[in-house]
């Protein structure tokens, strides 16, 4: 083993990606949600999904809560059954889109009840940080307006600003807020974070534990996310990423699946940009409406890893090279062979190194837990989105 494939496969067993809790549950899309077999029925059922994850992937140690869908009496306790499973609790993320009060919006809403309203929730969440141990709280705000004139888009900012001030005001040390933006959707005139360059400017008004989000399935088609990956880590700005395929919108399928070629672009600048460590969250953010939901969050993982070992294999002092030259051609093919590099033995050597079995799909496969879980799990009501 050369010295440059042995720091490759040191970097690969450092790695962490965060599964949320809600792709465990019931979701899909807003014609229909089939349900499946075995769904888990509470935020512990969860994390023993996630702990399979975890024990076939071995990067997988953190699971991101989504509050009230993962409501429970004592966050605590909830942290100590992730801890009896090998796991960590992970990013809050909150929930200010679903009561009715937001039609109008909820942090930018024109009423200052309304506001209220969220704001408190989101303190909430800073609150059960504590709890769990959580480093991040996410946002993300469906705030915006449908129409022309419906209200003042200017005002609306300021009402974020204040809002996430006082959020910001509550955080302790180590704890940060990630700031993420969205295009489109539920609003269609405007939304009140659309672009990075708007939770940019929030982020940098706030502060330094105020960093933006890259969902990669909040995108314009066409945008070089990868370029928007390298001049936030630039500015010290990039917080973390929910990774997720899309072949239109926001469709949320298993990351690498759509355009494994991006995922891997992204994940050269954040390796090019010192941006591979754990100041960088790597989410999933996900929904498995057809497909088994732990297999496919499995296969979501192998490919953010798959994508991450073909970065950590750039020649970075060829290209380096090819670049001064001018040397185009060069300097494409120096990424194109790490590109076109099947890591897959890679990885099943440095599973088989951490005492894994090295296809993480078929280990899950034969150790019969779906079969387990769609006869246990009969009961009671299965987690879905809002429950
Ligand atoms: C809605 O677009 C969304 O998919 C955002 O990406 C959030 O991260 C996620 O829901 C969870 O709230
Ligand atoms: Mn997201
Ligand atoms: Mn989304």
């Amino acid at each position: 083993m050369t010295a440059a494939t042995a720091a490759v496969k040191a970097a690969l067993k450092e790695q962490s990606i965060e599964t949320p809790s809600w792709a465990y549950g019931n979701s899909g899309t807003r014609f229909k949600v089939f349900a499946q077999p075995g769904v888990p029925r509470t935020p512990r059922e969860k994390l023993d999904d996630a702990a399979r994850v975890h024990a076939h992937t071995g990067v997988a140690p953190t699971v991101a809560l989504h509050i009230p869908w993962d409501r429970v009496d004592d966050y605590a306790a909830l942290a100590g059954y992730a801890e009896g499973l090998g796991l960590r609790l992970g990013t809050i993320n909150a929930n200010v889109f679903q009561d009715d009060d937001y039609r109008l919006g909820s942090v930018c809403h024109p009423d200052p009840a309304v506001r209220r309203k969220a704001l408190d929730h989101l303190l909430e969440c800073v609150d059960i940080m504590e709890a769990t141990g959580s480093a991040d709280l996410k946002l993300w705000f469906a705030d915006g307006t449908n129409y022309p004139g419906q209200d003042d888009v200017r005002a609306r900012q300021d009402r974020l600003a204040e809002a996430l001030a006082e959020v910001y005001g509550r955080l302790g040390d180590g704890q940060r807020v990630l700031l993420e933006y969205k295009l489109f959707e539920p609003s269609f005139y405007t939304t009140d974070v659309p672009d990075w360059g708007t939770a940019y400017a929030h982020c940098l008004r706030l502060g330094e534990k105020a960093q933006v989000v890259v969902d990669t399935g909040h995108h314009a088609p066409g945008t070089n996310i990868e370029f928007i990956v390298a001049v936030l880590l630039r500015e010290g700005k990039l917080g973390g990423f929910d990774f997720n395929s899309r072949f239109y919108a926001d469709d949320d399928l298993m990351a690498g699946a759509a355009d494994p070629f991006q995922l891997f672009r992204i994940m050269y600048e954040v390796v090019r940009g010192g941006g591979y460590g754990p100041r960088t969250a790597f989410m999933l953010d996900q929904c498995h409406n057809v497909e088994p939901k732990i297999p496919a969050i499995i296969r979501s993982v192998l490919n953010v890893q798959e994508a991450t070992a073909k970065a950590l294999l750039v020649d970075r002092e060829a290209l380096a090279a090819a670049q001064r030259d001018g040397d185009v051609l060069a300097a494409n093919a120096v990424l194109m062979d790490a590109y076109s590099t099947d890591v897959r033995p890679l990885l099943a050597e440095v599973r088989e190194e951490t005492g894994l079995e090295p296809d993480p799909v078929a280990a899950y496969h034969r150790s019969g837990w779906a079969g387990r879980i769609a006869a246990e799990r009969r009961s009671g009501q299965q987690a879905g989105w809002g429950a």
